[in-house]
């Protein structure tokens, strides 16, 4: 396929994302694959361009919560068409350092958190994705029954900022103490410092990338004894 044939494909890719179009998402994404398209720019320049321009309608008052509940379920469906090239990319995990991951408390946006699980899969990481609305004391329940040396969060709202902020608190208090990246829309490295977190990212793409870093800079290994 050329160029302006690949284009046309993750435009189509990107417009039916943002009309909510499932079927026609999840079919674009598997076309893409099969023409030897990389995951990482379907997802990037095909369902998240879609997505983006769906909150850009919805922020200006042309779309509503319906027209915005159905683009991010197609464009949930087109993450899990894409999820196992991914991985292939990433190899097995065994072996990978233990994530915990998750939205905090008050907060049920997911797009972000499911494209941060996605990223950090497909680099070796094992991900255990404990969902949206997680309350502080859950996130603490599962570093410390997993010994989990990873706690990421993921929050797209400035009124859970507090909930993000006491989550954090928390992990500080956990032994050994765990390395706490966090992101989400409302959030900015100097904010992320304010809240004590350890490292910030503005892209789920760049999720894994931070964690590696940390990790060589804490001096922690970068692979965890079988869990
Ligand atoms: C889709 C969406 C929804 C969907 C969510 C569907 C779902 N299953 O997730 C639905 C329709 C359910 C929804 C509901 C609501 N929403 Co809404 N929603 C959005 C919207 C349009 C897009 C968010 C999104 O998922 N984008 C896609 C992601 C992939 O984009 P992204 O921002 O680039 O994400 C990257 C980073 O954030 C980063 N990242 C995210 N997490 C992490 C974590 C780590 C560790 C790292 C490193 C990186 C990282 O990686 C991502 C990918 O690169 C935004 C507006 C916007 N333009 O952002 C509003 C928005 C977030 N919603 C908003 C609101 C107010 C609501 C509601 C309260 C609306 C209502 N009146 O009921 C409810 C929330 C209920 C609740 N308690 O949570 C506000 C929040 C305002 C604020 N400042 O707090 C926004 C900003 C819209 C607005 N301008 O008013 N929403």
């Amino acid at each position: 396929m050329d160029d302006a044939g690949r284009t046309k494909l993750l435009d189509d890719l990107a417009r039916a994302v943002m009309e909510g179009l499932e079927g026609e998402v999840v079919e674009g994404c598997r076309k893409a694959l099969k023409e030897g398209m990389e995951p990482q720019e379907v997802l990037r320049e095909g369902l998240c361009r879609g997505m983006h321009r769906a909150g850009e309608l919805y922020e200006k008052h042309e779309y509503f919560l319906p027209e915005l509940l159905l683009a991010s379920e197609a464009m949930q469906a087109g993450m899990r068409a894409v999820a196992p090239a991914l991985r292939l990319y990433g190899g097995a995990a065994e072996g990978g350092p233990v994530v915990v991951l998750g939205v905090v408390r008050g907060d049920v946006h997911e797009i972000g958190k499911n494209l941060v699980g996605v990223m950090l899969e497909a680099e070796g990481f094992r991900v255990v994705d404990l969902g949206i609305d997680v309350p502080p004391e859950r996130f603490i329940e599962e570093l410390q029954g997993r010994a989990a040396r990873i706690l990421a969060l993921s929050t797209m709202m400035t009124t859970t900022l507090p909930a993000m902020r006491r989550t954090v608190e928390l992990a500080r208090e956990v032994e050994p103490r765990p390395l706490v990246v966090v992101g989400g829309a409302p959030l900015t490295s100097a904010l992320a410092a304010d809240l004590g977190a350890d490292g910030y990212e503005e892209t789920a793409a760049r999720a894994p990338a931070l964690i590696r870093a940390l990790l060589s800079r804490s001096g922690l290994p970068s692979q965890d004894a079988e869990a």
